[in-house]
């Protein structure tokens, strides 16, 4: 949770300041908004920001819009060639799930319409409930996603998981109707053994009356609803939460985090600060804990190199190239958001394969726009022009 709040204060903290450099119009519409403007922008030039592997870092853009609306996120992974227009590689994409928000997953599935409701049955396809025991199954299908919050959706999915497990373990019950409604007295079981605000707890003998005749009319065989209350007594089951925090961790999911030292602006200080790269930005902090960042540096048109300091060891630092002062900002003394006045940034690592990871990582993130350039060179031109 900790986490969830940190970055979206982290989203706050970056639009404000971003916003005033990249565009004011994007932040009228929101913090969140003005963020996406910036991952927009780097997809726009995504081939030339990430030299390395546009690819991935337009599947990670294509994640993260998924995550905040799934239909769109779907769509310009399919625009930029990274997944098929078919139910079954979309289905493999969400199945995989690397990066996804489970909220989202479900949302998407849950979708009333044809092709939603084809991606749902590739989905449940590519589960394998073979030779499981109900719980087990049922463990396995509802961590891929979260459920949906409407009864018919709930009611979808949980049909559609109670065919896919009878029809792989065909011995068990009489027909998926028992199936499915077993799996309810399940999911309700666990919550009145592991709910600390459920106080009469539910016996074996109330789970086993409570499911008498459920099997075409038929009782289901005692061991086989005594391994079932025994399953969910020893491990509660574990349903993906809906606090946020997954949306949020996706966005802010880093790069590279650790301690570093850094050196003042205009006062040469060493600080101990925690260091956050993530989406083109490094972030730095007093405590892993803080829910603000002291400093955020984007990671334009600047450059990293190493460098040798007489009182640091494994030193690297962020220079400029058309600018005399590094596009950063800060809180001062008296918290309050003001400009970064670094030339440089210099950083020193615990050990020389930390420095070499921080250099490669952050050249990795550094972004190239030929505009700011070209500003620069303009603003230069004026302050000579009005200095004559
Ligand atoms: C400070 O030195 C700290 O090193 C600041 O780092 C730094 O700000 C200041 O740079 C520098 O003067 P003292 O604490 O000895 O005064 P931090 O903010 O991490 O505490 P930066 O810009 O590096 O965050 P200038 O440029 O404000 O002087």
């Amino acid at each position: 949770m900790s986490r969830f709040r940190f970055g979206f204060l982290r989203i706050g903290f970056l639009g404000g300041f971003l916003g005033a450099l990249v565009s004011r119009a994007a932040m009228r519409r929101g913090p969140v908004v003005a963020f996406l403007r910036v991952l927009e922008s780097e997809a726009v030039g995504g081939a030339a920001v990430s030299k390395s592997n546009p690819k991935s870092k337009q599947m990670s853009i294509g994640r993260k819009k998924f995550n905040m609306d799934p239909k769109k996120g779907i769509e310009y992974l399919i625009d930029h060639g990274l997944l098929k227009n078919t139910p079954e590689d979309i289905a493999q994409f969400l199945h995989k799930g690397e990066g996804l928000n489970k909220t989202a997953i479900g949302d998407y599935l849950g979708e009333r319409n044809d092709f939603n409701q084809s991606v749902l049955d590739a989905f449940v396809c590519l589960h394998d409930f073979t030779d499981l025991i109900l719980v087990q199954a049922l463990r396995q299908f509802l961590w891929s996603f979260r459920l949906p919050g409407e009864a018919q959706k709930i009611d979808r999915m949980m049909e559609r998981f109670a065919h896919r497990y009878c029809e792989l373990n065909p011995a068990i019950f009489k027909n998926p109707d028992t199936c499915f409604v077993l799996s309810f007295a399940i999911i309700m079981l666990n919550t009145s053994l592991h709910n600390p605000a459920v106080k009469d707890k539910q016996t074996i003998e109330q789970f086993i009356a409570m499911n008498r005749g459920i099997d075409n009319g038929d009782d289901l065989p005692r061991e086989l609803l005594e391994s079932l209350y025994e399953s969910i007594k020893t491990e509660p089951f574990k349903i993906p939460e809906d606090d946020g925090n997954d949306l949020m961790h996706t966005f802010f999911n880093p790069d590279r985090e650790g301690w570093l030292m850094k050196q003042g602006g205009r006062y040469k200080s060493w600080k101990r600060r925690w260091f956050i790269l993530n989406d083109n930005c490094l972030y730095y902090f007093e405590y892993t804990t803080d829910k603000e960042p002291r400093g955020i540096i984007p990671l334009e048109n600047i450059e990293v190199r190493e460098v040798q300091d007489r009182n640091k060891p494994n030193c690297f630092e962020l220079y400029a190239t058309s600018t005399d002062f590094i596009k950063a900002c800060k809180t001062d003394s008296e918290g309050k958001v003001v400009e970064g006045k670094h030339t440089v940034y210099r950083m020193s690592a615990a050990t020389p394969e930390e420095k070499e990871e921080w250099i490669k990582c952050i050249r990795q993130s550094i972004s190239h726009n030929p505009f700011y350039d070209m500003l620069a060179k303009r603003k230069k031109n004026i302050q000579k022009n009005s200095s004559r």
